[in-house]
Order: structure tokens, then sequence, then C-alpha cells
């Protein structure tokens, strides 16, 4: 498997080049839509996998909440996946003049939500850099300072993974990783 691994106190920062659905965590982050309606990239992975009760949950939450803005969370059980919980992040689409606040939002409640549900670790996509068109460099510096900001205020969590789909993903991401952390 192709990794490579940081520490920040108590908590491992982990990149892995590989398919979110398949890790063994607590909490797995979803890449989602407003509407939570999960029909192609890293969401539909996820619902293939852990199964339509994804979906329905889901459905229930927007019918319950209204859509999720752009940077907040809703969760979810995971069905068939080896996690507990999916955490579905809403991040914005390349373009939009508030994304990086918005994405660094994201990425933010995805962690803290994990922490506030007493999970020991999560797993996180590439947020936005998908269908979304977030270049792999930008999404990775927000989540590197986001990680290294948010990790030593961290009880719970012990374990925040970076799951990168592909080559490219995964080396952009460990070079910045390696600048900032
Ligand atoms: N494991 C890990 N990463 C993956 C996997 C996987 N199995 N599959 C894809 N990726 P995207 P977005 C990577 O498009 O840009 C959906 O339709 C992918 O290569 O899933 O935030 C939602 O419902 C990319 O680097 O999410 C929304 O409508 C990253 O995951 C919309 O796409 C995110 O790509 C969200 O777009």
């Amino acid at each position: 498997m192709v990794q490579t691994r940081f520490k920040i106190g108590n908590v491992t920062v982990r990149l892995i080049q590989g398919d979110i659905t398949e890790q063994d965590v607590d909490v797995i982050v979803n890449a989602a839509n407003s509407y939570l309606k999960h029909g192609g990239g890293v969401a539909l992975a996820i619902v293939r996998k852990g199964g339509e009760i994804i979906q329905k949950e889901s459905d229930e939450w927007v019918k319950r909440n209204g859509p999720v803005p752009e940077g907040e969370v809703a969760v979810t059980t995971a069905g068939k996946l080896k996690a507990k919980y999916v955490v579905h992040a809403v991040g914005p689409k390349f373009g939009d003049p508030e994304g990086d606040v918005k994405l660094r939002n994201a990425i933010r409640n995805s962690i803290l939500k994990a922490e506030e549900l007493g999970q020991s670790s999560i797993a996180l996509p590439a947020i936005s850099t998908g269908i979304y068109g977030y270049p792999y460099e930008r999404c990775a510096q927000i989540m590197a300072d986001i990680v290294k900001e948010l990790s030593p205020s961290l009880n719970n969590l012990k374990e925040i993974r970076v799951v990168l789909w592909g080559q490219e993903a995964f080396e952009t991401f460990r070079r910045i990783f390696h600048e900032k952390l």
C-alpha cells in the first residue's frame, strides 16, 4: 500500500493512495452535494458499497432539515461499510469566490463532527477535487492547514486519514503535507 505518515501530538495523520470505501475507520467522509443525492464520484462508490440505507437516510435528513449548505455536514449510518458513520460534507465548486472558506469549513466541520461523535479515526477524500473541479494542490493546502490547526485540540480522534484516488492526487498531497506539517 502506498502511504505516508505524520504525527502531530497524539494524532497520526496518514495519507493513503486507495479507495476510501475500503478503509477500516470509525468515520468515512463523503464529498456530497447539498441535496445529498449521491449520484457520482466518491458518493456513488460509498452508496454502492454501503448500501441504499445511506441514500435513504440522506433523503430523510434533507426532508427534515432542508439542503445542507456548502461548508456544512450531515451524518448518516454507514450501512455495510466497516465504518460506523458517514459524514456527508458539502464542498464548493471551483470558481466560487467564497470557495476556499467553504472548503475549509467542510473539512473542519467533518473532523469536528467525528470528534463530537466520540470516534477515534476518520478518513477524508479530497473534497471538491473531482466533479467540483478544485485543483489537488489547493485542496491539499487547505486540508494540511486545518489538520495542523485542529489536531492539538482533539481528544477522541487519534487518526486522520486522507485517502487519495490515484497517483497524481497522492503525490500532490504528499508534497504539500511535507511542506506544511
Ligand atoms: N476513494 C477515494 N477517493 C475517491 C474515490 C474513492 N473510491 N472515488 C473518487 N475519489 P468527487 P466533488 C476522489 O467527484 O468534486 C458527486 O456526484 C476523486 O478522484 O467524488 O466534491 C456528489 O454527489 C476526487 O479526487 O467529489 C456531488 O454532486 C475526490 O474523490 C459531487 O460529486 C472528490 O471527487 C461532489 O464533487
